[in-house]
């Protein structure tokens, strides 16, 4: 087989490039080792930045999103039982956020590419990728049980943190910077209407919580637990009392509405870079280059912003005959990519409580708060970065 652009993976990342590149007249391979049932409900992000938002349109796949995603102004902090509303637009010259899960972007993603996009191969795994250094890089997989080559003029390794596409950078030329953290995300969604019309970002004594959502009628939640927790060890009351817990507050007007608990699962927390992200004609983009905790809302939309930078970059030099900006794809994406680690280790560290955190610890965490909700330079800095910056 052969293509211009071998697209390894089929998250956010890898259909979204493989649309753009669509849409500007190049063609495109994707290889996505799952089948597509796992893809299409695979739980994980729920916001979408401005930026994010208004590329989906321009992309041609953003008319589901206006129509069944919630637009939202803000968001509410909650720390020492009081509640903060975090007013985005007036803090940004008129920037939002919209709640529509990744599930459905990648739904809407694949319905478009299997119908007028080139090849989109579901149980199709990559074994490697080789010869990046070369004009003609390739992608060695397996699909229906046999093992294949595509050959590509560009390889973008969109495979996840999990995959294989970082590994074809040489160890001498790679640079990683990680950090873990000592507890994870137990997350449920549940047959409950929201308890509240934006999301609660809650720091308590016993821990975050987060309540988001998935439609108007579907709740999604969140509890920072040990690294270790097995979900199976929460019963659905034990989640409740717990959030109820973590998002009290001294209103009487507040309470949380419990329902039917239909999935918790766990995941941990990380910061990871890879630098560079890009070896001659192999580019990483999203999850298989950077890692961020989900407390920013981060993931998706840098990868976003990744494929985007990717396909501007092909398609000027297509047109143009000029590599620069693929020469720079690397330091172009990582100045955002780092600015959303600092932005995501912020809202991590401001609002979990660590095993080993001391009364200093917390009181600086309280001291932040306080700072975020008394001084508009430092709660505009949290709208900037919750929206986005600019692509
Ligand atoms: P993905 O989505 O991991 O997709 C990678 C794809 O590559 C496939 N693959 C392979 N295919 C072929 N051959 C191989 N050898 C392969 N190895 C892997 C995989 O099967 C998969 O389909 O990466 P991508 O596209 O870079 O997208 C990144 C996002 O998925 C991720 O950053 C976000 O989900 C992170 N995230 C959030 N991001 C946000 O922007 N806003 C949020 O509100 C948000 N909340 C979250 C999150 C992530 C979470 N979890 C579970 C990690 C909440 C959670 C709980
Ligand atoms: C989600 O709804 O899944 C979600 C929302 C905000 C976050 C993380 C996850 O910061």
């Amino acid at each position: 087989m052969r293509t211009t652009v071998g697209i390894v993976g089929a998250g956010p990342a890898g259909l979204l490039l493989a649309r753009l590149l669509h849409n500007a007249g190049i063609d495109s391979v994707v290889l996505e080792s799952r089948d597509r049932p796992y893809v299409e409900q695979r739980q994980r992000a729920g916001i979408l930045e401005q930026g994010t938002v208004d590329v989906l349109r321009a992309a041609g796949v953003g008319a589901r999103m206006d129509r069944e995603g919630l637009p939202h102004d803000g968001i509410e902090l909650r720390f020492d039982r009081r509640r903060h509303r975090v007013d985005f637009p007036a803090l940004t010259g008129g920037r939002r956020v919209m709640v529509y899960a990744q599930t459905e972007v990648c739904k809407d993603l694949i319905a478009a590419q299997l119908a007028d996009g080139g090849p989109l191969l579901f149980e199709a795994e990559a074994l490697a990728v080789e010869g990046a250094e070369t004009d003609r890089p390739r992608v060695r997989f397996r699909h229906g049980g046999r093992e294949d080559v595509l050959d590509c003029d560009y390889v973008v390794g969109c495979d996840g943190f999990w995959g294989v596409a970082r590994k074809a950078v040489p160890a001498a030329l790679s640079r990683t910077y990680e950090r873990t953290y000592p507890f994870g995300w137990l997350g449920i969604l549940a047959d409950v209407a929201p308890s509240h019309d934006e999301l609660v970002y809650a720091r308590g004594e016993r821990g975050f919580a987060l309540l988001s959502m998935r439609s108007p009628s579907v709740t999604r939640a969140y509890l920072q637990v040990p690294a270790d927790t097995d979900a199976a060890d929460w019963s659905d009351d034990g989640i409740w009392d717990e959030l109820d817990r973590r998002l009290e507050v001294d209103d009487p007007h507040w309470r949380l509405a419990r329902g039917p608990v239909t999935s918790k699962s766990v995941t941990p927390m990380r910061s990871y870079v890879h630098e560079p992200m890009r070896h001659g004609r192999l580019f990483l983009a999203g999850d298989a280059a950077h890692i961020v905790p989900p407390t920013g809302a981060k993931g998706l939309n840098l990868a976003v912003g990744d494929v985007v930078t990717f396909a501007r970059a092909l398609i000027a030099r297509r047109d143009t005959g000029d590599a620069t900006l693929l020469d720079t794809y690397s330091e172009t994406c990582l100045r955002r990519v780092w600015q959303a680690e600092r932005f995501s280790y912020a809202m991590t560290t401001m609002l979990h409580r660590a095993p080993d955190a001391t009364a200093f610890d917390d009181k600086i965490q309280l001291a932040r708060l306080d700072r975020l909700t008394s001084a508009r330079a430092a709660e505009t800095d949290l709208a900037e970065a919750y929206t986005g910056f600019p692509l």
